[in-house]
């Protein structure tokens, strides 16, 4: 019995663990020249990557606070959010691509 609740603290602990993982990071997929999802919101601190997943660049801009520059196709870039605040950002390249990342 006592191992039981034990191996149910532990797996709890696993929970937590994940749960604080998912906070910490986020990923923003590109694809078909759009950010998806296209608001995401996560803790200060947490890493977010972005995925281009076309077969052509795309960027990620939010004028003043980051600019990942031209993303290849198939390749990413990752910011680290390190101050509260709603950042809208677009494509440079297609600016009717609009995103909103969400730092708490
Ligand atoms: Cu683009």
């Amino acid at each position: 019995m006592r191992r039981r609740a034990l191996a149910a603290l532990a797996l709890a602990g696993v929970g937590l663990a994940a749960l604080a993982a998912e906070r910490a990071a986020a990923t923003v997929a590109i694809d078909g020249t759009r950010y998806a999802p296209e608001v995401v919101t996560v803790k200060r601190g947490a890493r977010v990557t972005w995925k281009n997943q076309d077969p052509f660049p795309h960027t990620v801009t939010a004028r003043g606070t980051f600019d990942s520059g031209d993303i290849a196709a198939g390749k990413s870039w990752t910011f680290t959010a390190g101050k509260a605040g709603r950042y809208d950002y677009i494509c440079t390249l297609h600016p009717t691509m609009k995103g909103t990342l969400v730092v708490e």
